[in-house]
């Protein structure tokens, strides 16, 4: 039996066509069911539902075979004990820079200048302005980032942008995308090892699903 880590939300409805092309559906639906264990349609999978920060620890524990993850979860994590074969090219955005409307961004960050920047994103974004010679301040938040530079905690963030109607609906603009994001299939590297048989069909499945993409 193979344990498959998801997150509810974008991670789960984008992966579950991936699923149906492999002809595997989900026994319950993760929005309505409060149960955090779930049935497939195929006797050798199970799915369950973790918080998306959380699917790397269950993999790399071992807990779950495998799991989708976006980028951005992976590189604040790490990928110790981690296998990253696919790239599914599902729940896509993009990490960016991102200030008030009227802050003049480029002044701020010439070479010796010091920034507050509040984001999630401690790790990417701290490597990103060490590499522009830009001293950033950095403030960890867990959510609503898009609150922080409105009320003058910081002069910047470092966020996701999809549509970038978020932004614009609190008055930001995004100054500086730093790299694009995609969910990737995470396999636990011992699991790997041990379950190649039982594992590669489900690896096969999703390498031709995100083909098909
Ligand atoms: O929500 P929760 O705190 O439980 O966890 P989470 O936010 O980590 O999970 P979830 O399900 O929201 O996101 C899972 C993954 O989806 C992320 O790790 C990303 O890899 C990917 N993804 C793709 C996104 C977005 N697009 C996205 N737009 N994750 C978050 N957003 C947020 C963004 O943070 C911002 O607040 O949506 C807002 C911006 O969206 P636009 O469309 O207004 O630009
Ligand atoms: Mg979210």
């Amino acid at each position: 039996m193979l344990t498959l880590a998801l997150s509810k939300g974008r991670i789960f409805e984008e992966t579950l066509p991936m699923l149906a092309k492999a002809g595997i559906t989900v026994s319950e639906d993760p929005e309505t069911s409060r149960k955090l264990i779930l049935g497939t349609s195929n006797p050798n999978l199970k799915i369950i539902i973790v918080r998306a920060s959380d699917v790397p620890t269950y993999v790399q524990f071992g807990a779950a075979d495998f799991g989708v993850a976006g980028q951005d979860v992976l590189i604040e994590n790490g990928l110790d004990g981690l296998y990253m074969p696919i790239d599914l090219g599902i729940a896509k955005c993009r990490l960016s820079v991102a200030v008030k409307e009227g802050f003049d961004y480029n002044s701020a960050v010439k070479q010796g200048a010091r920034l507050k920047v509040a984001t999630k994103y401690v790790n990417c974004a701290r490597e990103h302005f060490a590499i522009k010679g830009v001293h950033v301040d950095l403030i960890k938040l867990y959510g609503s980032m898009e609150l922080a530079p409105l009320i003058g905690l910081a002069d910047a963030i470092v966020d996701l942008v999809s549509t970038g109607n978020t932004l614009k609906a609190n008055h930001l603009v995004e100054v500086e995308p730093m790299m694009t994001i995609s969910a990737h299939l995470i396999v636990n590297q011992a699991s790997h090892k041990r379950n190649r048989k039982e594992l590669q069909p489900f690896l096969d499945a999703f390498e031709l699903a995100a083909q098909k993409k």
